[in-house]
């Protein structure tokens, strides 16, 4: 992202925001903090929003969409909104007979496992998710100066819910068909990043002020079987949505072993899980990029003094970055103390002021 390139229209109500400041790696008033999962069931006002409305039905109502992603803005002061979606949402969109079960997560109907199964996949257009157009019209004027960062979840992680048909702890059936077909897993890497590009530039085309790429489940993965089977696709999607110059985020969970690889798939900002220092991280990303992460999401169970030092640890480890974006080393847990977030957001803020 070039410092040069200033944008007009709605990005330009959210270009000196803190957070974009740090995604392009200029000097900051403060490190920005957002939470992934930051709207969600750790808050009360959003069970009660939620109240009788099914996940999907929720993600196609403009108005819930809008107040569920506006409630962590209002209640913690964070940087930045996340729109309130799911990974799924686009596949749902063009005719994938899934749902989301509570307590479960997306389950699909009729697993991808054969060929002919990938008729399932055809190409998303902004027709498919006119509520994903309108729900971020009406946010981006609510927002303000507080920039909205759209996602998608990436090729390898989708392909995970759609071959295994469900959440899934070893991914045995995505791994038989990667290494057992390489052609129609290619194929089926290949459809996914056709889709995750056309919902990410929806997104951004509505008014997004940056994008994440979550491929949370790649981390089940060896480097050698990434960069073969996987690293392409990825790469398709973050270079489809480059010439728009929004930060792209990428994200995934157990990934230290993959950070070199995952930034070479072309992100701006990589995101980092807990499991790897932030120091050590900006080492095995190399230059040239922001660092989003990490506090373990499990240190808010703990008492504030642990919070706090825990903070410490990873403001010390970002001190030497050239952009740091504060955030958790993966979502907020269902039953984190709603107020331990509040004060985390004060707390970054306060000790990070110039
Ligand atoms: O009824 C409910 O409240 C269902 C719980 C829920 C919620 C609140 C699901 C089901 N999805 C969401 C919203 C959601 N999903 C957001 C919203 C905004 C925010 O962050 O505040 C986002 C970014 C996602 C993305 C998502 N969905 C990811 C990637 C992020 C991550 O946590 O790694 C993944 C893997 C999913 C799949 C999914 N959807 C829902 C669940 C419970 C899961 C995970 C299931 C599993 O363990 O495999």
């Amino acid at each position: 992202v070039s410092a040069n390139t200033r944008p007009t229209g709605q990005l330009s109500q959210t270009y000196d925001s803190a957070f974009l400041k740090a995604c392009r790696r200029e000097p900051v008033p403060h490190t920005p903090v957002w939470f992934m999962r930051q709207a969600g069931r750790s808050l009360p006002e959003y069970r009660k929003v939620r109240e009788g409305t099914a996940m999907l039905e929720s993600c196609m109502r403009p108005d819930l969409v809008t107040e569920i992603t506006l409630q962590p803005v209002r209640r913690h002061g964070v940087d930045a909104a996340i729109f309130f979606s799911d990974i799924v949402v686009p596949l749902k969109a063009i005719g994938v007979d899934l749902d989301i079960k509570p307590g479960v997560g997306p389950v699909v109907a009729r697993p991808i496992r054969r060929r002919e199964d990938l008729a399932q996949l055809r190409d998303l257009t902004p027709e498919d998710v006119p509520y994903v157009t309108e729900a971020i019209g009406m946010l981006t004027g609510e927002l303000g100066g507080t920039p909205l960062i759209g996602f998608a979840g990436a090729p390898f992680t989708l392909a995970s819910y759609l071959v295994e048909g469900g959440p899934s702890k070893n991914h045995e059936h995505t791994k038989a068909l990667m290494y057992g077909d390489p052609e129609l897993w290619a194929d089926l890497l290949d459809r996914l990043a056709e889709i995750t590009s056309a919902f990410l530039k929806v997104q951004i085309e509505a008014g997004a002020s940056a994008v994440q790429l979550f491929d949370s489940w790649v981390g089940a993965l060896a480097p050698a079987d990434y960069r073969r089977s996987v690293m392409p696709a990825s790469a398709k999607v973050l270079a489809s949505v480059a010439s728009y110059g929004v930060p792209r985020i990428h994200f995934g969970v157990g990934t230290g072993e993959l950070l070199g690889l995952m930034g070479e798939a072309g992100a701006d900002v990589m995101g980092v899980d807990y499991r790897v220092s932030l120091d050590e991280a900006v080492r095995r990303v190399g230059p040239g990029k922001a660092l989003q992460g990490n506090l373990d999401p499990a240190v808010l169970f703990s008492t504030t003094e642990a919070v706090e030092a825990k903070t410490d640890e990873v403001l010390a480890a970002a001190a030497g970055l050239e952009g740091h974006v504060f955030n958790l080393g993966h979502g907020v847990l269902p039953t984190t103390d709603p107020d331990a977030l509040t004060r985390l957001v004060e707390y970054v803020h306060t000790k990070t002021r110039r």
